[in-house]
């Protein structure tokens, strides 16, 4: 393990790029060793072979290079890590109370951290790289780089129960980056578990996503659920989706450490007013072009329109208002498979036996996925 003393000889080099990085708009900058030992790779092979990855399949196609980061890049020597505050303005769990209105999770409420973030990695490395020499390459979630064990070895923060990373400055609401380096720089000592004996994150998950502290299920997490997974959402999860049509923050809210939390000042996260709260009923109605000016920018994009009005039939099946089947009634006839037949369980929870079987006897031949939801077999 490299440890930190005053006398290595590229102290000072670490300072000037911490100061760069903050200066760059980075919250909290730390350094780890890229080369060391962890035994995160092996946790990371368990849940892999536990299948807890569900439909994600590139985490096992890049399971080698994703288990260590010498193993992405045989050179790195040195982990840059950084992150960028995205604290909302209110308790995320205020969202989960009006049943008409959608809960989008903090995260997707501004402009898409990828694009924001990777900018800044990417002004960083050119300094360094211009300054101190090295090769450098930079990382934001979607390479094979574990980050978030790297920024607990960082002194970033640690990996909760929740297996997200918690920081004492900011909480739950971090976003990860990283500059990998070939340049040799002094470690930061790692932060240490606080979690103690508190639990409440793994308490508050609606979908008991957590088999045990620290290791998630993540075919039973509404993030992967409402984000990652094509197709229609397994029955046994629809009614705890409540009204969380993208992602959820639950865990994330649930923990103490956020009392010390503050809002980013980075205006580019701050909650876009068309997405605090959008009405159920609007956002059932968007159509491909609709949904692609609506979410300009935003990492809710990436889904597809059809995709995400799949997770707003789910959330208006939740809503108990009959009345929305007036926005339930066109999208039974809708041109994608995976809306007509979320279209069809809403309609079962919104109706009683009654109006759903006189619906059902007027309902058009269907492909055999949503002849499912008619019969209630899916
Ligand atoms: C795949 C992925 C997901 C998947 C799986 C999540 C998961 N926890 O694995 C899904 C789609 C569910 C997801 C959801 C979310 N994600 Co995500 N996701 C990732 C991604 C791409 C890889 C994570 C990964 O490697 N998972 C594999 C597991 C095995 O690794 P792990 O989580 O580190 O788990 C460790 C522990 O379980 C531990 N462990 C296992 N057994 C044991 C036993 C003991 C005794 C101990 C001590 C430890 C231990 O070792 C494991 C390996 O390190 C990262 C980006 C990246 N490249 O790292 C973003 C990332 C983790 N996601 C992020 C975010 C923001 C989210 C959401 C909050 C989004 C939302 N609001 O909906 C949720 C949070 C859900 C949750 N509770 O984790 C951020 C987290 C930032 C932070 N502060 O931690 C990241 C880092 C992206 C970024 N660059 O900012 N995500
Ligand atoms: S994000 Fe939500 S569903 Fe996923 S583990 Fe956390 S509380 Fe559970
Ligand atoms: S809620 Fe409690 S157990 Fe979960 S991460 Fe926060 S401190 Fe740890």
């Amino acid at each position: 393990m490299t440890i930190s003393t005053s006398s290595h000889p590229n102290e000072t080099l670490r300072d000037d790029i911490r100061a760069e990085a903050l200066r760059l708009g980075f919250d909290t900058c730390g350094f780890a060793s890229a080369s060391d030992a962890w035994p995160n790779g092996g946790w990371l092979r368990e849940f892999v072979a536990e299948g807890f990855h569900g439909a994600m399949g590139w985490m096992e196609e890049t399971l080698d290079r994703r288990s260590h980061p010498t193993a992405m890049w045989r050179d790195a020597t040195t982990a840059v890590v950084l992150g960028v505050n995205y604290g909302p303005e209110h308790d995320p769990l205020l969202a989960l109370e009006d049943r008409s209105r959608a809960a989008i999770s903090v995260y997707a409420q501004g402009d898409d951290y990828h694009e924001v973030i990777k900018k800044r990695l990417k002004a960083l490395a050119r300094w360094m790289h211009g300054r101190f020499g090295g090769e450098v390459k930079v990382f934001v979630d979607t390479a094979p780089l574990m980050e978030k064990p790297l920024a607990q070895r960082a002194g970033l923060g640690w990996q909760g129960k929740h297996t997200n990373l918690v920081s004492r400055q900011f909480g739950s609401w971090l976003f990860l980056g990283s500059v990998l380096t070939t340049l040799d720089l002094p470690a930061d000592p790692p932060e240490r578990d606080h979690c103690g004996s508190c639990s409440a994150c793994l308490d508050i998950c609606p979908t008991n996503a957590f088999p045990a502290p620290n290791r998630l299920d993540a075919r039973r997490c509404i993030s992967y659920l409402t984000i990652e997974l094509s197709g229609p959402i397994p029955t046994e999860f629809r009614p705890a989706l409540g009204n969380r049509i993208y992602g959820c923050d639950d865990c994330l809210a649930a923990c103490p450490w956020n009392k010390f939390a503050s809002l980013s000042s980075e205006m580019a996260f701050h909650a876009r007013e068309t997405l605090k709260g959008p009405s159920l009923a609007e956002l059932a109605g968007l159509d491909d072009p609709s949904f692609r000016a609506l979410f300009s920018k935003s990492p809710v994009k990436r889904i597809g329109r059809d995709r995400f009005v799949r997770n707003v039939l789910y959330a208006i099946g939740n809503s108990g208002d009959p009345g929305a089947m007036r926005t339930v009634e066109p999208l039974l006839a809708d041109p994608s498979p995976v809306v007509r037949g979320a279209a069809v369980w809403a309609a079962r929870r919104l109706l009683d036996a009654e109006a759903f079987a006189r619906l059902a006897a007027t309902a058009i031949e269907d492909d055999e996925a949503v002849r499912a939801e008619w019969t209630g077999a899916a």
